[in-house]
């Protein structure tokens, strides 16, 4: 069934008549990637400048990390934490040391791993803080994105995400981004505060940089008011901004780590919290726990996908071609007005539209992209997000850049 070759529309009308709604996908219809490349199903070859929402930073179906799950499948693959085995505590220790942490939860999506840190947090209020039971507040952004569970839309302000799946967990109080009196007027506003979370760089909300020294004054406005921050690196994370964390730009450790989606390369889902020892003892054996979390495959897939980073430079290749990015796509601003600025850290990138939000422009224009060979999706109305896969080279870039360039001047001409 899988094998059976299907075209792009046949693709297409299967998902709309027996997949639930809940994407809008760009009409394109892969069947095949390898690095920074993906195909169609009629063999066009594209660049893919969304890297699965930086799941794939290591390139698609980087050998190495695919060589790493087909041995385990034919293995072991999942045990359940019932029982040991012998491939998570090879990975604990390897994860644990790579990002310098006493501990590791392992989990398997981004939001089980963020409701994961909240529980944590909350946790080692009532049982080091002493915060009275169901008082914890965790301090969070506007315009953040978490994932999409429903305690994690309570605290989110985008309606899409939130509308009509109520009622919403209590426990939040939302702060603005990069806004350090904010958090600071907050802190001081309650003996109950319990963490603050946030994204590095704000992903979805359209590739909001923060002011620079915003995230290290945030993390010492926590330790004055002994409160956890918890980073969540899940799309920032695993070298996709041009170091391996987005919160090494400014030597920021967090009291809690979130990982996800690139701790796989893409290939499995996998996702993780660190911590130290005096926040992660709080958990007992029976109080937290997944099926699958931790299992073998996941294991060796993850430390395979963490060695191809190191073994790759993938972190500075980011922070080389970021540079180069940003440079070129600003001769693009400076001579066309449909393209009002770009931003970014590393290989993590949007150009705002000169457009208003609900305009179809930059829909439209990714699908010239699309026509052109290289896939883009708009984060928020007139943002595109550019994230390619790690592993690009220079003239892989510098093709995307003409490709990018050529599609915009097409569109305003
Ligand atoms: C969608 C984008 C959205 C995340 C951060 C946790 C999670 C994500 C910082 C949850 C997930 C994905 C989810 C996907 C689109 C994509 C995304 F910013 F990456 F583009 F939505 F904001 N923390 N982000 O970015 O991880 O449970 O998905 O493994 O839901 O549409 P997950």
């Amino acid at each position: 069934m899988v094998s059976e070759q299907i075209s792009s529309q046949q693709a297409i009308n299967l998902e709309d008549k027996y997949g639930a709604h809940n994407y809008h996908p760009l009409p394109v219809v892969l069947n095949r990637g390898e690095g920074v490349y993906v195909w169609d199903v009629e063999g066009k070859r594209y660049y893919d400048f969304l890297s699965a929402y930086s799941a794939v930073n290591q390139g698609h179906c980087h050998p190495k990390i695919i060589d790493a799950l087909q041995k385990q499948a034919t293995t072991l693959t999942l045990t359940s934490r019932a029982f040991y085995n012998d491939v998570l505590g090879k990975y604990e220790k390897y994860v644990t040391e790579y990002f310098g942490f006493d501990k590791v939860l392992p989990m398997n999506t981004g939001a089980e791993a963020v409701e994961t840190a909240i529980k944590l947090c909350r946790k080692y209020a009532y049982e080091q803080k002493n915060i009275p039971e169901n008082e914890a507040q965790i301090i969070v952004c506007k315009n953040n994105f978490h994932g999409r569970t429903t305690t994690i839309i309570s605290f989110s302000n985008d309606e899409d995400a939130r509308k009509n799946f109520g009622p919403y967990t209590a426990g939040f109080i939302k702060i603005e981004y990069d806004n350090l009196d904010a958090l600071e007027k907050t802190l001081k506003s309650s003996k109950n505060i319990a963490g603050f979370l946030v994204e590095p760089i704000q992903g979805e909300a359209g590739v909001y940089v923060p002011s620079e020294g915003y995230l290290a004054k945030a993390k010492a406005l926590c330790e004055k008011y002994d409160v956890l921050f918890i980073a969540d690196e899940v799309q920032t994370g695993i070298a996709r901004t041009g170091k391996l964390l987005a919160v090494n730009h400014e030597n920021v450790v967090p009291d809690i780590l979130i990982l996800g989606k690139a701790l796989s390369g893409g290939v499995y889902p996998v996702s993780a919290v660190l911590a130290n020892n005096s926040i992660m003892n709080v958990i007992k054996p029976g109080q937290h726990g997944s099926t699958f979390g931790g299992n073998p495959l996941a294991s060796a897939v993850a430390i395979a996908a963490l060695e191809v980073v190191k073994e790759e430079k993938l972190a500075e290749n980011a922070e080389k071609l970021g540079k180069l990015f940003r440079s070129e796509i600003q001769q693009l601003v400076d001579s066309c007005d449909l393209v009002k600025l770009v931003r970014g850290k590393g290989l993590l990138n949007a150009i705002i539209i000169n457009d208003d939000e609900d305009s179809s422009t930059a829909w439209d224009i990714c699908i010239k992209l699309r026509d052109n060979g290289l896939l883009a999706k708009p984060t928020h109305g007139n943002i595109i997000r550019f994230a390619p896969p790690l592993v690009m080279n220079e003239e892989q870039l510098l093709d995307c850049v003409r490709i990018i360039k050529k599609t915009i001047l097409e569109f305003n001409s």
